[in-house]
């Protein structure tokens, strides 16, 4: 053969084999390589997407490309209740559900979202990284689903309205405001004497905007990321609800990862997580200026009527019972007797 056309051969030959096995001292460390999907239900500019970004470069860096993390913000892949039947399934890799949404699921995991229950982040966080946590991901584990140990902020949640804002549970009344697809939402809001209504947070803009509904309820952080301050005027520092989001993985995909690649996306994903509570902590200090700035109007109710209304409802009772006294009892450990 002429040198020149061995030569050409030999360089069609170069391109044409991947670049790993044209290097033998990658070839070495060459592996299955996992493209997995993560999805959830916020905007890019949250930090729970920005920090989740950065988790996914740094896992793809660590694994040496083995496990690359695509992200699907925004309910690119539909909404709630579409992305926890797709994690189910397998088709859904990673999903970050709030415990409310969940709860369809694992009925005992939104233990922390019981009404007025949390006073402080301190307690919030001492109980989610100690057993009340660990109690949620043992549940979750049990549904086939992998619970990441470290819970996301998702923060106090704040009732917001259009037409007036509310001082006391009598001005709730009647109020048709959307909560998540959960029955503790509902059943919170019934016993204030709203009239609530579940929808995925898919709908809650256009829901607003439309009139569908007066009110929604959500922590400062979302209502400045989706945008909710261009369709609600008030917003009443209620601190109704500290919500959480479970970063969760599909047992069916999950378990097929060798196992040091698991413990690289874990930690990753658990260290991401204590940033990101950071960053929401320190939006906290100054998201609410920035929605009076762009027109909304704030004041914070006195809690008490509002527990009252939901004791006096019977609302502690009957939810004591559906969580049962083993959950009850690791929730009242961090914030004292409720109800
Ligand atoms: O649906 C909501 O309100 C949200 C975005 O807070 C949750 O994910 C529960």
């Amino acid at each position: 053969m002429p040198d020149l056309s061995r030569r050409r051969l030999l360089a069609t030959a170069a391109l044409a084999v991947p670049a790993v096995l044209a290097m033998p001292h990658v070839r070495a460390k060459a592996r299955s390589k996992f493209v997995y999907k993560y999805g959830n239900n916020l905007p890019l500019t949250h930090p729970l997407n920005v920090r989740a970004a950065e988790a996914a470069a740094k896992i793809k860096t660590e694994t040496e490309g083995a496990l690359d993390i695509r992200i699907f913000p925004n309910n690119q892949l539909g909404g709630d209740t579409d992305m926890l039947n797709q994690v189910r399934s397998g088709a859904l890799d990673f999903f970050t559900p709030s415990a409310l949404v969940i709860a369809t699921l694992v009925p005992a995991a939104p233990i922390n979202a019981v009404g007025f229950a949390f006073p402080s982040y301190e307690r919030v966080w001492a109980a989610m990284d100690g057993d009340l946590g660990g109690f949620i991901g043992e549940e979750i584990e049990k549904s086939g689903l992998h619970m990441m140990r470290k819970v996301w902020d998702n923060g106090f949640r704040q009732l917001t309205t259009s037409g007036k804002p509310v001082v006391t549970p009598d001005d709730l009344a009647g109020i048709k405001i959307r909560v998540p697809v959960s029955q503790l939402s509902i059943s919170l809001f019934q016993a204030l004497g709203a009239a609530p209504t579940s929808m995925q947070f898919s709908e809650v803009y256009t829901a607003l905007q439309t009139k569908i509904v007066d009110a929604q309820e959500n922590p400062l952080p979302i209502i400045q990321t989706a945008k909710l301050f261009e369709v609600q005027k008030y917003g009443m520092l209620t601190n109704h609800i500290w919500d959480g989001y479970l970063f969760v993985a599909s047992g069916k995909t999950w378990y097929r990862l060798p196992k040091d690649i698991q413990a690289i996306a874990e930690k990753t994903l658990n260290d991401c997580g204590m940033e990101q509570r950071d960053d929401i902590a320190k939006l906290n200090a100054s998201v609410q200026a920035d929605l009076e700035a762009k027109g909304m109007v704030f004041s914070k109710p006195d809690p008490a009527p509002f527990r009252e209304a939901l004791a006096k409802a019977g609302f502690y009772v009957q939810w004591r019972e559906k969580f049962g006294d083993a959950a009850w009892t690791r929730l009242e450990k961090y914030v004292g007797k409720l109800g």
